[in-house]
């Protein structure tokens, strides 16, 4: 194509609406020619196979070339294939979340579970690999203790491949690539660090479970930026060296999203283990199911309005299953990966203080009335708001108090510039103190002591508790007079 017979039939375009006649064919030209900058069509009736290199080469007036492209209206539908069939996508505000962010490839979330299928079609590039490790020469390359882990660990087998489902199908539902081909996941651009610790059958020990929260914590501890283990099982007793481990992760900065169980159960009452740790990385998911396009709560699920805190779909999810299948399953174990997806998400915007996001994730969901005698925070998440909410006042999201040998350790944790009243209650007394708060990092931490010899001490404001704190000394001392300068 001469450039004459190009020029010739480019239109100018710069300032009237001549768009729609430029085909997906077409190029678009911006050159230098007066008037500046203008934008022009190259029509493909014309110039064929425009050779834009060329042209750019050859004519220092024009600016750049490029092929014309389809746009389409913000619908918000991906095209993968199964995608209608997946309600909890619209239950949860995903499509509105992913305006902000589909996550980062940086962010890990674990999966304690029955291993994945790392190479199926929607996971395959999801899938966490460990750079510092050689592949398949039998030695612990990167001295971790363990040998050719490339892409997570099995404590149970030789290999972490799923031969159950249960871990590819909560793998799917946190990460499956938006791809154009099977199902999309919550967070399609963050990696999957997979643990084996159930066998075929779905079960497993608590020390395997120890060993495998312990690998998760010192791939942590080697830079790994793991911010969530999903942990979907459960049992009924309480194990003290599980609740270290899962402490130790809380101080690292990593969540632990359990499911609350599928046994009908009052958690409150009949605890189940690990949702039911009291942790400040804990969150306990319950699930829901879609009715009439509404949504209801899940029969088998459990439940309890101090020690489950959100909820989320569980009930005929569709998602990933082994040797690339796509199969629907419901369970709390559903429910929670919903909620580790949101974390990857947050964690590939904003840093992961587990205390505040635990608040956070409670306080932003969407309020439903059928969850009121069911969940502490009466809502089902809600990523959109979770991802972007703009809490107005100052807020407190935890109130600390430790016995120390001659003080009391007062912690308080928030967000906010603003002064906070706390109140102080000792016995049945009460009084009121002020106190500055000050942002630094995006949180507002104050810590101070007082000393300790009254009894029964809780400090709360207006939508916190702290937990109580019992000594034995009966009289109020001069320095928490001090404190309350209005004490009762
Ligand atoms: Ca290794
Ligand atoms: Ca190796
Ligand atoms: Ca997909």
């Amino acid at each position: 194509m001469k450039l004459y017979n190009l020029l010739k039939n480019i239109l100018f375009i710069s300032n009237i609406l001549l768009i729609n006649i430029c085909l997906a064919d077409d190029y678009i030209i911006e050159s230098y020619i007066q008037p500046e900058n203008s934008i022009k069509i190259a029509k493909n009736f014309y110039t064929s196979k425009l050779d834009c290199n060329k042209i750019l080469k050859n004519n220092n007036f024009i600016k750049n070339c490029q092929k014309n492209t389809i746009l389409k209206i913000s619908d918000n539908m991906l095209s993968d294939t199964w995608i209608k069939t997946q309600w909890a996508l619209n239950a949860v505000k995903a499509y509105a979340g992913w305006q902000f962010t589909t996550g980062s490839k940086e962010i890990v979330v674990a999966v304690l579970d029955t291993g994945i299928d790392y190479n199926h079609e929607d996971l395959i590039n999801n899938i966490f690999y460990n750079k510092n490790e050689i592949p398949n020469n039998n030695i612990d390359d990167d001295n971790n203790g363990y040998i050719d882990d490339v892409n997570g660990i099995s404590i149970i087998t030789n290999n972490n491949y799923d031969d159950n489902g249960h871990g590819t199908h909560i793998a799917g539902i946190i990460a499956a690539q938006h791809n154009n081909i099977g199902i999309a996941g919550i967070a399609p651009n963050i990696k999957i660090l997979s643990i084996k610790f159930l066998d075929k059958n779905g079960y497993g020990t608590n020390i395997n479970e120890i060993l495998g929260y312990n690998y998760i914590l010192s791939m942590k501890k080697r830079g790994v930026n793991i911010v969530a283990v999903n942990a979907s099982y459960g049992g009924s007793y309480y194990s003290k060296a599980t609740y270290n481990i899962i402490k130790k992760l809380n101080e690292e900065g990593i969540m632990v999203i359990c499911a609350a169980g599928n046994e009908k159960n009052n958690n409150d009452k009949y605890k189940t283990y690990p949702a039911s740790y009291d942790l400040d990385n804990i969150i306990s998911v319950t699930s829901i199911r879609e009715e009439n396009n509404g949504y209801k709560f899940s029969n088998f699920s459990n439940y309890g309005i101090t020690t489950v805190d959100i909820a989320a779909p569980g009930s005929s999810i569709f998602s990933t299953y082994p040797q690339n299948n796509y199969i629907f399953l419901s369970g709390t174990s559903m429910a929670a990966p919903h909620v580790t997806g949101a974390i990857g998400l947050y964690g590939s915007l904003y840093p992961i203080i587990p205390s505040y996001i635990k608040y956070r994730v409670k306080n932003t969901g969407t309020y439903y009335n059928f969850l009121v005698n069911k969940v502490a925070s009466k809502s089902i998440l809600n990523i959109e708001k979770f991802l972007t909410a703009e809490f107005e006042d100052n807020l407190l999201y935890k109130i600390k108090l430790k016995k120390l040998k001659r003080k009391l350790q007062v912690e308080l944790l928030g967000i906010g510039n603003k002064d906070i009243e706390i109140y102080v209650k000792i016995n049945r007394k009460k009084c009121k103190n002020t106190i500055k708060m000050i942002m630094l990092n995006g949180y507002a931490v104050k810590k101070f002591s007082i000393k300790h010899d009254y009894s029964n001490i809780i400090l709360y404001n207006n939508n916190l508790i702290s937990n109580k704190i019992a000594i034995k000394n009966k009289k109020p001392s001069k320095k928490i007079r001090r404190f309350c300068k209005a004490f009762l």
